[in-house]
């Protein structure tokens, strides 16, 4: 649960590093995986090869889904995990005869990683604006987040589940048939955690249905076991078409990234390969692609959360943290504080004329009283592993108090 800084204190980590590290850090059985896989096999190529572990890798996967999905697409990070789904859903429909959806449908306040495709569906706006005019045939539906309506909700919030109602806003205006998928976080973690309203993902689902249009979550954040179940997909019972995943899968201990498929997407692909005769299905892929450290890594990862009901531990935890993190309303430079699973954020009035100023203060100070959080703008974010103790949340949120305190 703990880094050494330089001088040699102890720092909390109430981020799970950077959201990856679930189980804690330096987990004994990892680091053996990672230790006697290199000197096993260190490198096999994924163009036209495979190895074991990858495919023991890819089951284990789809078997944490109850729905019905069974291929995966490794990549090595969640930026790469992204774009591979994106190019994916484009590859998909050309080869069911549908090459005219083209568009890909993003929303504000997205964050899906730092690739040309991640950052076009994407919209945190400092993550966009001086890289040109991005891919085109993309447009972003809107944030669901409400000050007014929202504040101080623990878990969803009732309010703004017609916010996804401008899906078919964005079908009238485009044409449906031109729309080939949409990409969303089913929690918005990066832009300063937006838990979904309440009935929001049904509503995506429905209409996504109804025009023939890919969902795609990006559970890079969400995955193994943040909100206290294996995937938010589980967590929701709204199932998606394809995840996207990273940081968890291997504990962030080896990069390594994912994307799952719903049954079908494979099939499609696979049989339209063999119609045109084509030796290569899917000309998309990367040297690293299912690496076998970072498979080996990933298993035994998947291992500790299974044998240390690391997600029950999540689901269990959960109401603790929301109280701890709520107690806070009132303190301050607090306006609003929201949760969902083992996340909580806190939300700063930004000091005039210096907008996140006052939350990187307190990130500062927080690290320097032995706790590392995250921050996003004037928000403060707590992510911490999965092990995580009750003395250790009432630890996080005393430190986080004081900042406040502290704080100008
Ligand atoms: N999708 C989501 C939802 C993410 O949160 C990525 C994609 C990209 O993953 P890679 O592995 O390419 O970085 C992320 C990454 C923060 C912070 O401060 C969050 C991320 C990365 C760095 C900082 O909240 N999320």
């Amino acid at each position: 649960m703990h880094y050494t800084s330089l001088d040699g204190r102890q720092i909390l980590d109430g981020s799970a590093g950077l959201w990856c590290v679930n189980a804690g850090h330096s987990r004994e059985r990892i680091v053996k995986a990672v230790q006697e896989q290199v000197a096993k096999l260190d490198f096999a190529p994924t163009f036209q090869f495979g190895h074991p572990l990858a495919f023991e890798l890819a089951s284990r996967l789809t078997n944490m889904l109850s729905g019905e999905f069974d291929h995966v697409f490794f990549c090595n990070s969640g930026s790469e995990a992204a774009d591979s789904a994106l190019k994916m859903a484009l590859a998909y429909h050309r080869a069911r005869g549908q090459g005219e959806r083209t568009r890909l449908i993003g929303r504000e306040r997205g964050y899906h990683g730092s690739g040309f495709g991640g950052i076009s569906v994407g919209g945190i706006v400092k993550n966009r604006n001086v890289f040109g005019s991005l891919l085109n045939g993309v447009d972003h539906l809107p944030h669901t987040y409400s000050h007014a309506e929202q504040a101080y909700s623990r878990g969803l919030p009732e309010w703004g589940a017609h916010l996804a109602e401008d899906l078919e806003r964005i079908c009238a205006l485009h044409d449906p048939a031109t729309i080939a998928a949409v990409i969303v976080e089913p929690m918005a973690g990066s832009t300063g955690v937006l838990p979904p309203p309440k009935g929001y993902l049904e509503k995506l689902r429905a209409i996504c249905d109804k025009h023939g249009i890919l969902l795609i979550y990006d559970e890079v954040i969400t995955g193994f076991g943040r909100l206290g179940d294996s995937f938010a997909t589980e967590y929701f019972g709204v199932e998606p078409d394809m995840i996207t995943c990273a940081k968890g899968l291997t504990n962030g201990t080896i990069p390594m990234g994912a994307v799952i498929c719903r049954k079908g997407i494979y099939e499609t692909m696979m049989d339209y390969g063999e119609e045109t005769g084509a030796t290569i299905e899917l000309f998309h892929g990367y040297t690293y692609s299912g690496h076998p450290v970072a498979a080996a890594a990933a298993l035994a990862t998947l291992e500790v959360y299974r044998e240390e009901s690391l997600f029950e531990r999540a689901r269990e935890l959960s109401p603790y943290l929301e109280n701890a993190a709520h107690a806070l309303k009132g303190s301050k430079h607090v306006i609003d504080i929201r949760n969902l699973g083992l996340v909580a954020a806190i939300e700063l009035e930004p000091r005039p004329g210096a907008p996140t100023k006052r939350a990187y203060d307190i990130y500062r100070h927080c690290f320097e009283k032995g706790l590392l959080i995250r921050i996003a703008g004037d928000t403060l974010a707590v992510s911490p592993p999965l092990i995580v103790t009750k003395e250790q949340i009432d630890q996080i949120f005393e430190t986080i108090k004081e900042a406040l305190e502290a704080a100008d």
